[in-house]
């Protein structure tokens, strides 16, 4: 009887030591792997990749979708982008422009996957330094329209832009009237986003160097400086035809553009004026950077030159206050997206 009690005391110490080493066991592994999970996701937070960082910057919401799989939510931080350079790092300079084999939209689309709805885009690895509306006078000219997709979408990528493409069509036959579609080009686009800087381009004009950076400066910019058709001179030095930049204020200062310069010729002559007149001078890319080409065409129908173009252009300072965006009539037709720029039908009246 009392070896029977003896032995069952001997068991009993073990069994209580076998639970305590099990208990000590149990809590050296937790306590371990506390500490190991602590420490796993310090390195998750410090070896985040750049990529991974921009989806959870720019003071952007994360969400379940842009947030990398194995970052938890309580590692999310946010941070800010930074603004993109003056100079942007992907640019390449001097451009290979020739217009001898036609380009299709597909192929422009294809090679601008980064584009959203209405040719709109903006850089994933900075904040662009401005917000740009690239507008562009039209009435018949798809295939140069083709061209200036086909090089510009590309150019305007590297340089760092937040941008939209917006062609604005003259409907009917009247008289072409360009400068009058470029004032309906700013204030459409303004509806659309909070832009700060409008560059007019014709739109058979290429520039030959990414280099020439379609943005605003601190004065008006003419950006079309070296024609190949003028033998990469400017023709006169006033020049301001082609492809120019004002910021919304520069062009609110000058009224905007004039509205009755209805068939070819004189209108650039006018805003030069207007510009000089409210005491801005025009900023110029140099020569090398600022060669452009134009895609060769003849004169169009009904946009034969306006005879009263000098007339005109003698009198801008009285007539730029009240001819100007301030007076600016005309109706929308239609707006149409595609993925690589907005076109808005516009009725811009008669002569
Ligand atoms: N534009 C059109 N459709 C037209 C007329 C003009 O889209 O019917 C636009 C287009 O963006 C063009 C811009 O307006 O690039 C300027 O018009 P333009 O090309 O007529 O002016 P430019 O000075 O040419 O480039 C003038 C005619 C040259 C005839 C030369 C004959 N050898
Ligand atoms: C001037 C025109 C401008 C025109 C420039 C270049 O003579 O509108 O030629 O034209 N001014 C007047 O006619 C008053 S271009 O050869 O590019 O067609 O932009």
């Amino acid at each position: 009887m009392r070896d029977a009690a003896g032995n069952f005391s001997v068991l009993d110490r073990t069994c209580s030591l076998v639970v305590l080493l099990c208990f000590l066991h149990i809590s050296v592994t937790l306590i371990y792997y506390i500490r190991n999970s602590d420490s796993r996701q310090t390195f998750v937070q410090n070896h985040q990749t750049p990529q991974s960082h921009r989806k959870l910057t720019e003071q952007r919401v994360t969400t379940e979708e842009t947030r990398p799989p194995s970052v938890s939510n309580d590692t999310v931080t946010e941070r800010k982008l930074e603004t993109c350079p003056d100079n942007p790092p992907k640019l390449v300079g001097p451009l290979r422009v020739e217009f001898s084999d036609p380009v299709t939209l597909d192929l422009v689309r294809e090679q601008n996957p980064a584009l959203q709805p209405g040719g709109r885009f903006k850089p994933e690895e900075c904040i662009a330094q401005q917000k740009v509306a690239m507008i562009i006078p039209f009435r018949n000219r798809d295939e140069h329209l083709k061209f200036w997709l086909y090089y510009m979408h590309p150019i305007l990528q590297r340089q760092q832009l937040d941008y939209g493409v917006y062609v604005i069509v003259q409907d009917g036959d009247e008289l072409f009237n360009r400068a009058k579609l470029l004032n309906i080009g700013y204030v459409e686009t303004l509806k659309e986003y909070d832009y700060q800087c409008f560059v007019f381009s014709d739109v058979d004009l290429i520039p030959m160097d990414d280099r020439n950076i379609y943005k605003c400066f601190s004065q008006p910019r003419h950006l079309s400086v070296s024609m190949d058709k003028f033998g990469f001179r400017l023709p006169y030095t006033q020049f301001f035809g082609g492809v120019s930049s004002l910021s919304k204020e520069q062009y609110l200062k000058i009224n905007g553009f004039p509205n009755n310069y209805w068939g070819w010729g004189g209108e650039d002559d006018d805003i030069f004026n207007r510009i000089s007149f409210k005491g801005m001078s025009v900023s110029r890319p140099d020569g090398v950077i600022g060669r452009c080409r134009m895609i060769r065409h003849n004169r169009d129908d009904k946009n034969d030159p306006n005879p009263q173009r000098f007339d005109q252009i003698a009198h801008t300072r009285q007539t730029m206050g009240q001819d100007g965006i301030s007076s600016l009539s005309y109706k929308v037709l239609k707006v149409e997206k595609n993925q690589l720029f907005t076109k808005i039908t516009v009725d811009v009246g008669k002569p």
